[in-house]
This record gives C-alpha cells, sequence and structure tokens, in this order.
C-alpha cells in the first residue's frame, strides 16, 4: 500500500510570510509576542491552523506536524525560536539577545529552561485533554510537573537583572508563565516565587503580551 505523500517542505512563492498559528499554543504566542515587539507583525499574515484536524495540512509546513511554521519564499521554517531569529533578520536595528558576550550566554540558559518549561507544560495539557481519560497516566503528568517546578525554581533564584531585558528570554518566559496560569492554574506558581510573579506582573502589561493573552482567544 503506498504511504500517502505529504505536500513538499519547500512552499510555492509566496510574498508575504505566511505564519501558520493556533491562538492557544504558547509557542504560537511567543512568535506573535516577538513579531510585534520588533516591529513586524505586518510583515508575516498569521494563517489559523488547527492541527488536529483529520484533514490539517500542516504537514506540508512542517513535517513534525507542530505549529508554529513560517512559510517564507525560500522555504519552511519550523519551531518557535527559529522563526523569531528569522524575524529578528527583518529587524536588525532591534536585537532578541544582549551583544555582551556573558549576558548573551545568561539569556540563552535562562531561554532554554523557560522554553523548556512550556515545553512540558505543552506536554502535561496534551496528556491531560488528548487522552482518553482512562488512559491519562498520572505518573507522566508528575514528572511533566516535576520539570516545571524544578525550571521554575532554577529561574527564579537567577539575578533579578537577567529579567530586567526585553529579550528572547523574557518574553518567552512571560509567554510560558501565561501558559501555565492557562492550563496549570493548580500549580499555583506565586506562591513559591514572589520574583517571578513581580516579573510576570510587569511584562504582562506590554502591548504584545496583552493582544496574545489565551484568554481572548475563548
Ligand atoms: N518545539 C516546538 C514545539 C511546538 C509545539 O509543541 N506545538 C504544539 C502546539 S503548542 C503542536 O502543534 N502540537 C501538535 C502535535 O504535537 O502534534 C516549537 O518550539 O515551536
Amino acid at each position: 500500500m503506498a504511504l500517502p505523500q505529504p505536500a513538499p517542505l519547500t512552499a510555492p512563492e509566496v510574498a508575504q510570510p505566511r505564519l501558520r498559528h493556533a491562538p492557544l499554543s504558547p509557542f504560537a504566542r511567543k512568535v506573535v509576542v516577538v513579531a510585534h515587539e520588533l516591529g513586524v507583525l505586518d510583515r508575516i499574515e498569521i494563517v489559523p491552523c488547527d492541527v488536529w484536524a483529520p484533514d490539517t495540512d500542516i504537514a506540508g509546513d512542517n513535517p513534525l506536524g507542530k505549529v508554529p511554521a513560517l512559510r517564507t519564499a525560500a522555504g519552511a521554517i519550523i519551531g518557535a525560536t527559529l522563526i523569531c531569529e528569522w524575524l529578528g533578520t527583518l529587524a536588525p536595528e532591534h536585537p532578541l539577545l544582549p551583544q555582551e558576550p556573558a549576558a548573551r550566554w545568561a539569556a540563552l540558559r535562562a531561554h532554554a529552561v523557560a522554553d523548556g518549561i512550556m515545553e512540558a507544560a505543552v506536554t502535561y495539557t496534551m496528556e491531560r485533554m488528548r487522552r482518553p481519560q482512562d488512559k491519562i497516566w498520572e505518573g507522566w503528568l508528575e514528572r511533566q510537573e516535576g520539570k516545571i517546578c524544578r525550571g521554575l525554581a532554577h529561574l527564579a533564584a537567577l539575578p533579578a537583572e537577567e529579567r530586567a531585558n526585553i529579550d528572547l528570554y523574557t518574553l518567552t518566559l512571560g509567554c510560558t508563565l501565561g501558559y501555565l496560569d492557562f492550563r496549570l492554574p493548580h500549580l499555583d506558581w506565586r506562591a513559591d516565587h514572589p520574583q517571578l510573579a513581580s516579573f510576570e506582573a510587569t511584562i504582562s502589561e506590554r502591548p504584545s503580551l496583552q493582544a496574545t493573552a489565551p484568554v481572548r482567544f475563548i
């Protein structure tokens, strides 16, 4: 039996990059937040995509079947961080990371943790929402919670200066904390981490995060 062939990854020429997006995805939100902050939002077209629909064509842009994916004239770019880097090339006057090497590495290292917390939170949510109720594995949920809690404790212990810039790390962290509020409110992370709570209260006021808050879409 011949397997169905996915559409080629390299898209036909498109005048404006198209972002395959789902409004409740924190990874897709991260991309839109960064586009907003860089002032390049009007240079991409946002195309809603339900990756769970049986007839979804997302694999044509992302063989992994996930959002976000950005279809450009040169082919698709997948994964939120890589798309943010691509967006950064449209606005080189606004670097997404500190330029000074030590600060840059600090931001990259912290970003990896914030992004990993986001991933664990999405994994948790998928287990809760997408699995048949009788097949949900509590041990798997606890494992994800462990990653989230240790990750938050790690970030909370970092010097406050590292949370002072508006950069890839802090914008990602803002999206991650917003997603925890939205999908895992029982964690009550503010109680353990007042430093992160005050960070979140400030960054969530930015127009980029206000415009993309998940509660706006339900
Ligand atoms: N590492 C990817 C993760 C993207 C991701 O997990 N997207 C989720 C939505 S939040 C998705 O499309 N899941 C569909 C699936 O796993 O099949 C990124 O940075 O963009």
